[in-house]
C-alpha cells in the first residue's frame, strides 16, 4: 500500500506532525535532509507505527499514491526552494507540495505562481501551537492553489484542534500567500499579547510590590474570566516555578526578548498597506528596546530613576489591570483584523474572519475563549470593520475605559513603561475621534511643499494651494499618497 502523504524534514515539528498523521490512520512517508534522522525516527518516536522512511526523495516520490502530497517542514527561506527545485522534475502535473513553516507570505505567492506553470499545486499553511500543537493538534491554516485542497483537507482537518463544539481548527484560508500571510498575523497578535501580560506583570511587582505568589494567584484568577487564554495560563505557571534555590526562576532570566521576524514582518506589512497596527509593533519595539540591555543599565544609572511605587488599594489596581489589559488585547485584534481585511482586499482573497477566529481557537499559542466571541462577531457582521464597534466588544470598551486610563496614567506618572496598553487606548482615541488634526499637518505640508489639501466645505477630491507667505508661488506639486 503506497503513502497518503509524504513529510520532508524531520526536526520537531515534522516528526510530530507525521506521528499526529499517523494516529489518525494516515500512512506517511518521511524523509530527511541528513538520512541518519530518518533511521533514528524510525527506530525510535515511530517504532511500532505504520511509518514509513525514504532515504532520497525519489524513493519518497515513488512510495505515494498520485495525486501525490508532499508536505515540507524545514527551515523556511531557500531551504524550501531547493527542495522545490528537487522535486519538481520527479512530480507528475496535478502532484502537491505544501509548505508548513513559518514562511514569508510573498514567497509563497511567488511559489504558488511559479509551480501552477508547471501543473504543480503549491499549498503554504501556516501551523502553529509548536511541540505540542504539531503532535496533538495544530491550528492550520492553508492556502494557495484551491484545486488542492479537497485532496489535503481530510488530513489536516483530522489533525488540527477542535473547539469545544468539535470544529476543526483548520480551513481554507484563500489564494496564493492568503495562509502565510494570517499565520503571520497570528503570530504579531502573538507578540502583542505576550508584551501586554509582561506590562501588567512588571505593574504587579515593580507597581504594586507584589511577590510572585500573588501574581501567580491574580493571574489564575484572570484565567477564570474574559482573559482565559493558554498564554495567561502558562504565564501564572511561569511566575509559580521556582529555582532549585527556591526562587522564582522567572527573575533569573535575562530580560533581553529574542524574535524570529513574523512580528516585524507584521508591521512592516501594516506600514506598507496604511493600517494603524500601533499595538502589535509597539510590541515588537519592546523586544528590541530589552536587547539594549547595557543601555538601560547605564541610562538607569544616568538618570537615576527610581523606584515606581503605586500606592493605593491593590485589588482596586488588579482589577483596573485586568480591564486594562481585556481593553487592549479587543484594540489588537480589531488592529490585526483590519489588517487581514485590507490585504484580504489588496490581494482579492476573500478572507472569511469568522473562520480565521475559529482557526485560532484552539491548538495556538493565541488560542482563547476570546476568540469565539470574534467569531461571534463576524457572524453577526462579516465586513466588520473594526471589532470593537461589535456590541459585545463595544460594551468591554465602553465598561472598562475608565479602569484603563487610571492605569495609563499611573504608569506614565509613576514611570512604568507599558507601550502596548497605553498605545491601544490612545489608537482607540484617535479613532473615536470624529476631527483629528490632521488638517494642520496638511496645512504644514501645503506650507513647505505645495503638496495641497482637501476642503471641508468643498466635494472631496478637489485640492488647494495657498500661497501662504506671498512669497511662494502658485504651482503645487502633483497629489498622490504613497
Ligand atoms: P527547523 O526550522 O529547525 O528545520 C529543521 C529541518 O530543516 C531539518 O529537517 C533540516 O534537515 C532541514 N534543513 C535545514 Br535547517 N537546512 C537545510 C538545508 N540546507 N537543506 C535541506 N534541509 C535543511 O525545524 P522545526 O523547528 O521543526 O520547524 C520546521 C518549520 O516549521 C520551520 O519553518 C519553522 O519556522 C516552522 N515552525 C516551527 C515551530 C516550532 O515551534 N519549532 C512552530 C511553528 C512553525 P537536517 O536534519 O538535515 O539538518
Amino acid at each position: 500500500m503506497k503513502g497518503d502523504i509524504g513529510v520532508i524534514g524531520l526536526a520537531v515539528m515534522g516528526q510530530n506532525l507525521i506521528l499526529n498523521m499517523n494516529d489518525h490512520g494516515y500512512k506517511v512517508v518521511a524523509h530527511n535532509r541528513t538520512a541518519e534522522k530518518v533511521d533514528e525516527f524510525l527506530q525510535g518516536p515511530a517504532k511500532g507505527t505504520d511509518i514509513v522512511g525514504a532515504y532520497s526523495l525519489q524513493e519518497l516520490v515513488d512510495k505515494l499514491e498520485s495525486p501525490r502530497k508532499i508536505m515540507l517542514m524545514v527551515r523556511a527561506g531557500d531551504v524550501v526552494d531547493s527542495f522545490i527545485d528537487k522535486l519538481v522534475p520527479l512530480l507528475d502535473k496535478g502532484d502537491i507540495i505544501i509548505d508548513g513553516g513559518n514562511t514569508n507570505f510573498p514567497d509563497t505567492n511567488r511559489r504558488v505562481a511559479a509551480l501552477k506553470e508547471k501543473g504543480i499545486h503549491f499549498i503554504g499553511s501556516g501551523v502553529s501551537g509548536g511541540e505540542e500543537g504539531a503532535r496533538f493538534g495544530p491550528s492550520i491554516m492553508p492556502g494557495g492553489s484551491p484545486e488542492a485542497w479537497p485532496f489535503v483537507k481530510p488530513i489536516f482537518q483530522a489533525i488540527s484542534a477542535k473547539t469545544e463544539n468539535n470544529e476543526p481548527c483548520c480551513d481554507w484560508v484563500g489564494n496564493d500567500g492568503a495562509g502565510h500571510f494570517v499565520k503571520m498575523v497570528h503570530n504579531g497578535i502573538e507578540y502583542g499579547d505576550m508584551q501586554l501580560i509582561t506590562e501588567a506583570y512588571q505593574f504587579m511587582k515593580d507597581g504594586l510590590g507584589m511577590t510572585h505568589d500573588e501574581m501567580q494567584s491574580v493571574f489564575i484568577e484572570w484565567n477564570k474570566t474574559e482573559l482565559n487564554s493558554y498564554l495567561v495560563e502558562i504565564t501564572s505557571d511561569i511566575l509559580g516555578y521556582k529555582d532549585t534555590d527556591g526562587e522564582p526562576l522567572v527573575e533569573k532570566i535575562l530580560d533581553t526578548a529574542g524574535q524570529k521576524g513574523t512580528g516585524k514582518w507584521t508591521g512592516i506589512n501594516a506600514l506598507d498597506m496604511g493600517i494603524p497596527l500601533t499595538l502589535i509593533t509597539e510590541s515588537v519595539f519592546a523586544r528590541c528596546l530589552s536587547s539594549l540591555k547595557d543601555q538601560r543599565v547605564e541610562a538607569e544609572e544616568l538618570f537615576g530613576k527610581k523606584k515606581s511605587i503605586v500606592e493605593g488599594d491593590k485589588q482596586v489596581w488588579i482589577e483596573a489591570l485586568r480591564q486594562a489589559l481585556l481593553a487592549s488585547k479587543i484594540i489588537s485584534y480589531a488592529q490585526g483584523f483590519m489588517l487581514m481585511r485590507e490585504a484580504s482586499n489588496e490581494n482579492g482573497w476573500d478572507l472569511n474572519y469568522g473562520n480565521v477566529a475559529l482557526m485560532w481557537r484552539g491548538g495556538c499559542i493565541i488560542r482563547s475563549a476570546f476568540l469565539s466571541n470574534i467569531r461571534d462577531a463576524y457572524d453577526i457582521d462579516p465586513e466588520l470593520s473594526f471589532l470593537g464597534s461589535d456590541s459585545y466588544f463595544k460594551g468591554i470598551l465602553e465598561n472598562s475605559t475608565s479602569a484603563w486610563r487610571k492605569v495609563a496614567a499611573k504608569s506614565m506618572e509613576v514611570g512604568i513603561p507599558m507601550p502596548s496598553m497605553t498605545s491601544a487606548l490612545t489608537f482607540l482615541d484617535g479613532y473615536t475621534t470624529a476631527r483629528l488634526p490632521a488638517n494642520l499637518l496638511q496645512a504644514q505640508r501645503d506650507y513647505f511643499g505645495a503638496h495641497t489639501y482637501e476642503r471641508v466645505d468643498k466635494p472631496k477630491g478637489e485640492f488647494f494651494h495657498t500661497n501662504w507667505t506671498g512669497k511662494g508661488g502658485d504651482v503645487s506639486s502633483t497629489t498622490y499618497n504613497s
